[in-house]
């Protein structure tokens, strides 16, 4: 199944970072990481008082359940030290699971669609490069539509361009 994650770091090497987690999802034989986005620099959104974040995203291809691929995630997400203080708050990694092919699912600990993901730039610009055509379930409408909507909230602009393939292996 291919699956849209987005990635977002704010505290310490923030590439570095974004770079590993990459790195520790394809690490796993049941994920190959198959396209990767630029990396943006993004203004925080919710709590404003903390640093710029960057954020990136990636399509995998997984023959995990989206509840396994949970567990992958947070696993690699302690793994890399995250420490939850304020929510919406600073943070080590965050990983994501914005799209599921077209499925829509909704359960105590996973909403896929992921539930804000229509309202932010941070997720939007970095999918639009690698999957503008992708289809939210939920709306009908592709990832280049739903970044060109006025509602779409925050500043993000190019960090940096997308890793060679092969880096992130
Ligand atoms: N969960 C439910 N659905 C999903 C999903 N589709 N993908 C549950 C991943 N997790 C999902 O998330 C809390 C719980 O959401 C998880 O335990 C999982 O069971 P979390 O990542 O542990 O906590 P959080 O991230 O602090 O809270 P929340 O509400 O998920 O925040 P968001 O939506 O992840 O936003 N601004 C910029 N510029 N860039 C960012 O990357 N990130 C956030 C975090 C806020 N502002 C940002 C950025
Ligand atoms: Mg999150």
């Amino acid at each position: 199944m291919l699956v849209h994650l987005s990635l977002g770091s704010n505290t310490g090497d923030r590439e570095g970072l974004l770079q590993l987690a990459l790195r520790a999802l394809n690490a796993r034989n049941s994920v190959r990481v198959v396209s990767v986005s630029s990396i943006y620099e993004t203004e925080p959104v919710g709590y404003q008082q903390q640093p710029d974040f960057l954020n990136l995203a990636a399509a995998v291809e997984t023959g995990l359940a989206p509840l396994e691929l949970l567990d992958v995630i947070q696993g690699i997400e302690s793994q890399l030290g995250r420490e939850t203080t304020v929510r919406w708050g600073p943070r080590v990694i965050d990983i994501d699971i914005v799209l599921w092919d077209g499925l829509e699912l909704e359960s105590a600990r996973l909403t896929i669609p992921h539930r804000s993901f229509r309202e932010r730039a941070f997720v939007l610009e970095p999918l639009r490069e690698i999957a503008g055509d992708a289809v939210d379930p939920v709306t009908g409408l592709s990832i280049a539509e739903l970044a060109a909507r006025p509602t779409v909230q925050g500043w993000v602009r190019p960090h940096r361009p997308a890793p060679d393939a092969g880096s992130f292996v």
